[in-house]
């Protein structure tokens, strides 16, 4: 049987559009029936699985998908083995501080002994490491915005994009820890045959991104 590479490709969300489009302007075609969890392709030696952006890196790393597309602070965040292997420049945002709007902003050392809540306590924890702060992390997996109003926190560590969300929580961002954007992600342990697959696609990925620039 021919060897074929399984692309785990968020399923709705705002990185399934773009992640799409990448795959159609790499000239690879596919039915993407709505609703459906997998899909072939004429053209192209690949398999996509449609999934939660969350359950990719597991995915990958468990083999039942060989390569996916996540965000950057998906990735980062993730303990499973997984390596980014390609930037591919979109859903850009950031991973920010972001305290009441009330509160004056001295620095960072105000976040010294405060209670930070946040979706990402790796990416987080190794920045305040690096900077000597010392603050008590609480993972929540949602809404993490609403934490200072209902006094779970003292600050909020979240992704933001254009920061309106962040406003109407009554929040301010000020410090930007991590900047995101999509990414290709592989398993640590591709068979030669995929990796060469692999290779292949990301030689017309770059040419597509070239052509862009
Ligand atoms: O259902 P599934 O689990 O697959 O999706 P999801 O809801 O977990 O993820 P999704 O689709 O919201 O985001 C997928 C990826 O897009 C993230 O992991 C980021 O890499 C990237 N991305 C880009 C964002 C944003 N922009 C963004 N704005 N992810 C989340 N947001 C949130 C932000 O946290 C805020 O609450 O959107 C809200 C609006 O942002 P503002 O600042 O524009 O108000
Ligand atoms: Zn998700």
């Amino acid at each position: 049987m021919e060897e074929k590479i399984r692309i785990a490709i968020q399923k709705s969300g705002r990185l399934s559009e773009d992640s799409l489009k990448l795959i159609k302007e790499c000239g690879i075609q596919f039915n993407n029936g709505t609703g459906k969890l997998k899909s072939d392709s004429d053209n192209f030696p690949a398999e996509f699985l449609f999934l939660r952006d969350d359950d990719i890196p597991g995915y990958v790393a468990d083999g039942v998908a060989d390569i996916g597309i996540v965000g950057e602070n998906v990735s980062v965040e993730t303990n499973k083995p997984v390596h980014t292997v390609h930037k591919l420049g979109f859903s850009k945002c950031r991973l920010s501080l972001a305290v009441p709007r009330t509160v004056e902003y001295t620095g960072l050392q105000m976040f010294h002994n405060k209670n930070i809540a946040t979706s990402y306590p790796r990416i987080l924890s190794t920045y305040l490491q690096q900077e000597g702060i010392e603050a008590a992390i609480h993972e929540i997996s949602g809404s993490v915005e609403i934490a200072p109003s209902i006094g779970l926190a003292d600050a909020i560590c979240d992704i933001v994009s254009s920061g309106s969300t962040l406003m109407s929580n009554g929040l301010k961002e000020v410090e930007v820890i991590f900047r995101s954007e999509a990414v290709l992600i592989s398993s640590n342990t591709l068979s030669a045959a995929k990796q060469k697959i692999l290779d292949q696609l990301l030689f017309r990925i770059k040419a597509v991104q070239a052509a862009k620039n």
